[in-house]
C-alpha cells in the first residue's frame, strides 16, 4: 500500500516537473500558404507535375486528403489566422479588391498575436490580402514583428508592381530593388533570412504565404521548360509556377534543418482554395473550380510534417478544416482557447497519432444576400449545397490543347437570376421550401459530386437543412462594398491611410 502511493506520487511528481518544461518546449511553426493551387496541381494526384520536393516532406510527415479551406484568398485567410468562419466576420463574400475600403475587422484577435503573447517571434512572408486600406489593418498591427511582401491579392511576379504600382514592401518601406527577381524565390530567400537570424531563446512563428501559383501566370524559364509534353501554354507555365514553389519550400525545409530549429518545428503546408481554371490551375476530378463550394473549390493539396508528430508517413482522409490550424497550433504553444469562441477545434492527436478527425461537422460556407443565399454543409460522409454554389459547377479536365475556352470564375448573369429568386422567408418558414436548387452528396463514396441524393435520403436532407437554418443566425452578410478612387496608388505605390479601420 505504502509503496503503491510512493509510486502515486512519483507519477505526480514527474508531470508536475513536465508541466513547466511543455512550456519551452513550445515548437517553432511554419506555416506554408500555397495560393490558387488546386487538387490537381500537385505531383501526388497528378504524375504530370513536377514536385519531388514536397511529395518527399509529404511523404516523411502526414499526407493530408482531406484538408478543407475556404473557397477564395481572403475568407480563407481570415479563417487561418483567426480560427472563426469568415460568415461570422462579414469576410465570406470576396476576395479583397485593390481599391476595396475593407480589411480583416480588427475587433478579432489573430494568431500572431496570440503567439506573440506567449513569447513567440513571428513573422510574415508573402501575400497578406487581409486589407490595407487603413494602419490598423496591416500585418505588423495584427501581431507580426516583421512583414515582408504585398498587400493586395495578386501581382506581377517579377516587377511586383500591379497596375504599374509597387505592392513590396519590408514593413512599411518600400523595397524597390528587386525587379527581376521571381516571387517565390524572393520570399524564399526572405524566409531563409528569418530563420537563420532567428533568435533561439524564442519560438519562431513564420507564416509563409506564397504568391504561387495565382495569376498573373508567369514562371522562369528554365522551369517552364521542364514541361515540353504540356500541350497548353498556360498550363505549361502554370506548371513551371508549382515546381518553382517545391523548390522553395525544399530551401525554406533545408534552412530549417541547418540552424537546428527543424527539430522541435511543425511545419504545414496548404493551398488557400481550389484551381482556377482562367489561370490554368486545376481541380479535376473534383466538382468546380476557386471560388466554389465544390469539393474542386474547398478540397486542396496539404500535409503536415514535424519530428513531434508521432505517426508519420501515411495518408491521412481524416477531415481538417482552416479554422482548425490556429487552435491547433495554439494549443502546441500552450494558450488556452476555451474562452476564444473559436470555430476551429484543436486537431493535434488528429494529426500525431492518425486518430479519428475532432470534428465530424463543418460549414464550407455561408452568405446572404438581399434575396437568396449560398450554403455548404458537411456532417459526417454527407454534404449539402444549399443555393448558388458559385460558378463553376462542371468538372474541369486539364486542357489538352491552345484551343479551348476555359470558364470564367463569375458569370454575372448567374448571380443575377440567383438574386431575383425570392428568399426572404427562408429564416423561418420550414414549410414554403425556398426555390433555390438544393444537392445532397455522400463525399466519401463519391468524393466527385457525381450522385445527388437530395431526393433519396429526405431524412438526411431535411436535418442538414435544419442545421443551417440554425447556423444562419450567425451569419453577418458579406461586407464587400465597391472600389473607391481614394484607394488610387500613388507616387507609383499603393498606400495605407484612406479608410477608417472597423
Ligand atoms: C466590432 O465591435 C463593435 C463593438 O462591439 C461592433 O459594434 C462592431 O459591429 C464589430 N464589427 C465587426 C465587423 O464585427
Ligand atoms: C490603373 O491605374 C490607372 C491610373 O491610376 C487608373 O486609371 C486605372 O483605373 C487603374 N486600373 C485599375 C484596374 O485599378
Ligand atoms: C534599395 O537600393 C538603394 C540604393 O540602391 C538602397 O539605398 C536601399 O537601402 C535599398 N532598399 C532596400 C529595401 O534594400
Ligand atoms: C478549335 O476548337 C473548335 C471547337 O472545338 C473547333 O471547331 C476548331 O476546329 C478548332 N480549331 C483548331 C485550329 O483546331
Ligand atoms: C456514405 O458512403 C460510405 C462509403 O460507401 C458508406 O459507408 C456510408 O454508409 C454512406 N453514408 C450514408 C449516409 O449513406
Ligand atoms: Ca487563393
Amino acid at each position: 500500500m505504502e509503496s503503491l502511493r510512493a509510486a502515486v506520487l512519483l507519477v505526480l511528481t514527474a508531470v508536475a516537473a513536465a508541466a513547466p518544461t511543455a512550456q519551452t518546449d513550445q515548437p517553432n511553426i511554419v506555416f506554408i500558404l500555397a495560393d490558387d493551387l488546386g487538387f490537381n496541381d500537385i505531383s501526388w494526384h497528378n504524375p504530370d507535375i513536377l514536385t519531388p520536393n514536397l511529395a518527399k516532406l509529404a511523404g516523411e510527415g502526414v499526407l493530408l486528403e482531406q484538408s478543407y479551406v475556404m473557397p477564395l484568398c481572403t475568407p480563407s485567410r481570415t479563417a487561418l489566422l483567426t480560427g472563426r468562419y469568415p460568415y461570422r466576420m462579414a469576410t465570406q463574400r470576396g476576395a479583397i479588391l485593390p481599391r476595396q475600403p475593407i480589411g480583416l475587422s480588427v475587433n478579432f484577435t489573430l494568431l500572431p498575436e496570440l503567439l506573440r503573447s506567449a513569447g513567440y517571434s513571428t513573422h510574415i512572408v508573402g501575400k497578406w490580402h487581409l486589407g490595407f486600406c487603413a494602419p490598423e489593418f496591416l500585418p505588423q498591427n495584427r501581431g507580426f514583428d516583421s512583414f515582408y511582401g504585398m498587400w493586395n491579392g495578386q501581382e506581377d511576379h517579377f516587377t511586383h508592381e500591379l497596375n504599374n504600382s509597387l505592392d513590396l514592401r519590408l514593413n512599411m518601406e518600400p523595397d524597390w530593388n528587386q525587379s527581376g527577381i521571381y516571387s517565390t524565390e524572393l520570399f524564399a530567400s526572405r524566409a531563409e533570412r528569418i530563420i537563420t537570424e532567428h533568435d533561439k531563446s524564442k519560438p519562431l512563428f513564420l507564416y509563409l504565404p506564397f504568391t504561387a501559383t495565382h495569376q498573373p501566370v508567369q514562371a522562369p524559364e528554365e522551369l517552364e521548360e521542364l514541361y515540353p509534353n504540356i500541350p497548353n501554354d498556360l498550363r505549361r507555365t502554370f506548371s513551371g509556377m508549382v515546381t518553382a514553389l517545391d523548390i522553395a519550400v525544399a530551401r525554406v525545409v533545408e534552412s530549417l534543418k541547418a540552424s537546428g530549429l527543424y527539430e522541435n518545428s511543425v511545419i504545414a503546408f496548404v493551398s488557400d482554395n481550389g484551381g482556377m481554371l482562367t489561370a490554368a490551375g486545376n481541380s479535376w476530378p473534383l466538382r468546380g473550380s476557386k471560388g466554389t463550394l465544390w469539393e474542386g473549390g474547398t478540397r486542396t493539396p496539404a500535409f503536415v510534417l514535424s519530428p513531434l508528430l508521432q505517426k508519420t508517413g501515411y495518408v491521412s482522409t481524416e477531415v481538417i478544416h482552416m479554422t482548425d490550424w490556429a487552435p491547433t497550433f495554439l494549443r502546441l504553444a500552450g494558450v488556452d482557447t476555451s474562452d476564444l469562441g473559436l470555430d476551429g477545434v484543436d486537431q493535434w492527436e488528429t494529426l500525431s497519432t492518425g486518430s479519428p478527425s475532432a470534428r465530424d461537422e463543418f460549414v464550407y460556407n455561408m452568405d446572404t444576400f438581399p434575396v437568396g443565399f449560398s450554403a455548404a454543409l458537411r456532417q459526417g460522409d454527407m454534404k449539402l449545397v444549399w443555393g448558388w454554389p458559385g460558378q463553376n459547377s462542371d468538372w474541369y479536365p486539364v486542357p489538352d490543347s491552345n484551343n479551348v475556352t476555359v470558364p470564367d470564375l463569375f458569370d454575372p448573369e448567374y448571380v443575377q437570376d440567383v438574386s431575383e429568386l425570392d428568399m426572404s422567408d427562408h429564416l423561418t418558414d420550414q414549410h414554403g421550401e425556398p426555390t433555390l436548387p438544393v444537392h445532397l452528396f455522400n463525399i466519401t463514396a463519391d468524393p466527385e459530386e457525381r450522385q445527388d441524393l437530395a431526393e433519396q435520403l429526405p431524412d438526411v436532407l431535411q436535418r442538414m437543412q435544419d442545421r443551417v437554418r440554425e447556423l444562419l443566425v450567425d451569419v453577418v452578410p458579406g461586407y464587400y462594398p465597391p472600389q473607391v478612387d481614394e484607394g488610387y496608388p500613388s507616387d507609383g505605390l499603393f498606400q495605407t491611410g484612406w479608410c477608417e479601420a472597423y
